[in-house]
């Protein structure tokens, strides 16, 4: 039997993190379009995850992009952030977004291009200084397009330097959390192209060095859950960035495509006891919502990561052991199923009503004329973009 005041502790504890790119506008190769009401400033983007921590009550941080959130002085921009209710967090990197790398940034054949990507990521660490943020992420387009473009291993020599480096400059209490990604940009060799990768540079920089794993950029049909649980037990595993993908790395909301996978996923991680924020894990969305409403998508996206956690949570691990143990192969896997199939809605939207909250935070931010107030207020300037 599972304690639902032991779920329900659990799940007031939880906490993740929102991007704040995924309230600028954002789309494809083909067309980005402009929604009325998207911030035009980090400040604004702040508002907007501030006010999704307030409907929600379990994101009280925002991921910063740099340069997409630039500003001239970043712990005026903490303080505004800590005033609006939620603190900065992970400070992602971009060293894909200038025509200095084409050929790479870090592991670019050209040292001042690598001094140059090298130089952004010390400057990341700098404002993670400024801001209080603990995580460094790192996620690099790094790679090559054609069998013999440049040598793949020469390659891996200059990525360990420039993290060697970067890692050497993490105060105390940071961390660098390395992210990897199949492919795209690049076609024939990515740099960092999957979690083995990511792991074996972390094991050589240090325990400060974790691997991120972003749920859209593995190939069709691997078992993510897997990775987590491999992770989990070598103590390599610092964060997630959650998005839901159909087809690549489509950046959909968490747990549109495949909820159970989500489930698996989380299941994981309960079983290793890391869904506390002490156990470190950083469980961020990183999403781009191109043709539906920014914020309430986002909202949905953190119930979504709810749902997933409330039913992994009440997954009978005594009987699974059990089952386990006797090789009962049908009966361990009807006990995670029976999770998976529990409507944990109803216990959600109790336990925001005794967090004093609206139980269905959707509906109350369509009520709450928060979308109305932007669409009229922030006009002129320019809006915030992927890219921007
Ligand atoms: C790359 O596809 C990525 O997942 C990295 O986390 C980037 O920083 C982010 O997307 C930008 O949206
Ligand atoms: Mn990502």
């Amino acid at each position: 039997m599972t304690d639902l005041t032991a779920v329900k502790a659990a799940l007031r504890g939880q906490r993740i993190e929102t991007p704040s790119w995924a309230y600028a506008n954002s789309g494809t190769r083909f067309k980005i379009f402009a929604v009325p009401g998207v911030p035009r400033d980090s400040e604004e983007k702040i508002a907007d995850a501030a006010t999704v921590h307030r409907l929600t009550g379990v994101a009280p941080s925002v991921a910063l992009h740099i340069p997409w959130d630039r500003v001239d002085d970043y712990a005026a921009l903490a303080k505004y952030a800590a005033d609006a209710g939620v603190a900065i967090g992970a400070i992602n990197s971009n060293v894909f977004q200038d025509d200095d790398y084409k050929l790479g940034s870090v592991t670019h054949p050209d040292p001042r291009v690598r001094r140059k990507a090298t130089d952004h990521l010390l400057e990341c660490v700098d404002i993670m200084d400024a801001t209080g943020s603990r995580d460094l992420k790192l996620w690099f387009s790094d790679g090559t397009n054609y069998p013999g473009q440049d040598s793949i291993r020469a390659r891996q020599d200059r990525l360990a330097e420039a993290l060697r480096e970067v890692y050497d400059r993490l105060g105390e209490d940071q961390r660098m959390l390395l992210e990897y990604k199949l492919f795209e940009p690049a076609f024939y060799t990515t740099d960092v192209p999957d979690w083995g990768t990511a792991y074996a540079h972390c094991l050589e920089l240090g325990p400060k060095a974790g691997v991120c794993v972003d749920t859209g950029h593995h190939a069709p049909g691997t078992n993510i859950e897997f990775i987590v649980a491999f992770l989990l037990r070598a103590g390599r595993l610092a964060a997630f960035d959650f998005n839901s993908r159909f087809y690549a790395d489509d950046d959909l909301m968490v747990g549109a495509a495949d909820p159970f996978q989500l489930f698996r996923i989380m299941y994981e991680v309960v079983a290793a006891d890391a869904l506390r924020p002490d156990a470190g894990i950083a469980f961020m969305l990183d999403q781009c919502h191109n043709i539906e409403g920014k914020i309430p998508a986002i909202i949905r996206s953190v119930l979504n990561v709810q749902e997933a956690t409330a039913k992994a949570l009440l997954v009978d691990r005594e009987a699974l052991g059990e089952a386990q143990l006797r090789g009962d192969v049908l009966g361990a896997n009807a006990v995670l199923m029976d999770a998976f199939a529990t409507d944990v809605r109803p216990l959600l939207r109790e336990l925001r009503t005794e967090l004093g909250l609206d139980p269905d935070p959707v509906a109350a931010y369509r009520r709450s004329g928060y979308q109305q107030r932007i669409e009229a207020e922030r006009v002129g300037g320019v809006q915030a973009g992927w890219g921007a």
